[in-house]
């Protein structure tokens, strides 16, 4: 028999895949948790039943959501994730070497849990293995409401904005991170589809350009995501993205990325017009 896995991406259009069965299947506090293997896309998670990560293309997200302000600041020493529980996030700030410490704060203790045991080559950082990175099981908002002035970097690297993750695109939430970064620190968070999602583009970057000063939104190709045409939000206080970005040290690092590269980190800050129009001021 065929098992198949469906993600409605709207009412009438979806994403489908052939499937080989079910890794993990389990309820938490928060959310339902999935981790299913398919045959094109490896292992994937799904969080209420939407895609969250697959192995195949993974590395797009994780590279596109860290290493475009990890070359941008230019000595991020202390960096916070909120969200990102599968550790891959995680795992692109550690090939930063610079990077002192690395804090993972995660709502759901069983994503953490779950992506150890069944995806390690993303969870490889956090397993406890590497003394340079701290676990949190904690709500980003509560967590940083505590740690004011304590980040060069924060990555939010949250679901879609129902459930837990509601808050983290709201305006309050923004002031609690500009107040969590240092005097020159950068946000970047994910920021939804361009394609499927301009209304809620249109309040986040409303909401991000009420509290931050440089506010730019760019692009990544993520095939799994509804529409394959993917986004993040760059948000900062001194650094420019393109203006204030050192080429020559993003082409000179001394690790592989399979996806960011330093012509691309340019190129992903140039938007097509629909996209321009989501967020126009
Ligand atoms: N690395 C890509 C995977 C994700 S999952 C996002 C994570 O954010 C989930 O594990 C979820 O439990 C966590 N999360 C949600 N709300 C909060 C919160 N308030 N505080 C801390 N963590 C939270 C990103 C997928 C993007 C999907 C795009 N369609």
């Amino acid at each position: 028999m065929d098992l198949w896995y469906t993600e409605k991406h709207s009412d009438n259009v979806g994403i489908t895949m052939k499937t080989t069965g079910t890794l993990f299947s389990g309820k938490s506090e928060f959310q339902q948790l999935d981790i299913i293997d398919t045959l094109e896309y490896g292992k994937m998670m799904l969080l209420d039943g939407l895609v969250m990560v697959t192995e195949r293309d993974e590395f797009v997200y994780h590279d596109m959501i860290a290493h475009p302000a990890l070359f941008v600041h230019p000595e991020p020493k202390q960096v916070l994730v909120i969200g990102g529980g599968d550790g891959g996030s995680i795992r692109e700030i550690m090939k930063h070497k610079g990077v002192e410490l690395a804090t993972l704060c995660e709502i759901d203790g069983l994503v953490i849990e779950k992506s150890i045991e069944l995806l390690p080559s993303m969870a490889c950082e956090i397993d406890g293995s590497n003394p340079r990175v701290k676990l949190h099981v904690d709500d980003g908002l509560a967590y940083i409401r505590e740690h004011q002035n304590e980040f060069d970097i924060i990555l939010v690297d949250s679901t879609d904005p129902i459930g837990p993750a509601v808050g983290l695109f709201e305006e309050d939430f923004y002031r609690l991170v500009f107040g969590a970064l240092k005097e020159d620190g950068i946000m970047v968070a994910q920021s939804e589809s361009p394609f499927y999602h301009a209304e809620i583009q249109k309040n986040m970057y409303k909401n991000l350009r009420a509290v931050f000063p440089i506010v730019e939104m760019y692009q990544a190709f993520i095939p799994t995501y509804p529409s394959g045409f993917w986004s993040f939000a760059f948000a900062s206080k001194k650094y420019h993205p393109v203006k204030d970005f050192d080429r020559e040290r993003a082409a000179s690092r001394d690790f592989y990325t399979k996806y960011y590269n330093e012509d691309l980190h340019l190129g992903a800050f140039m938007l097509p017009t629909f996209a321009k129009e989501n967020i126009a001021d």
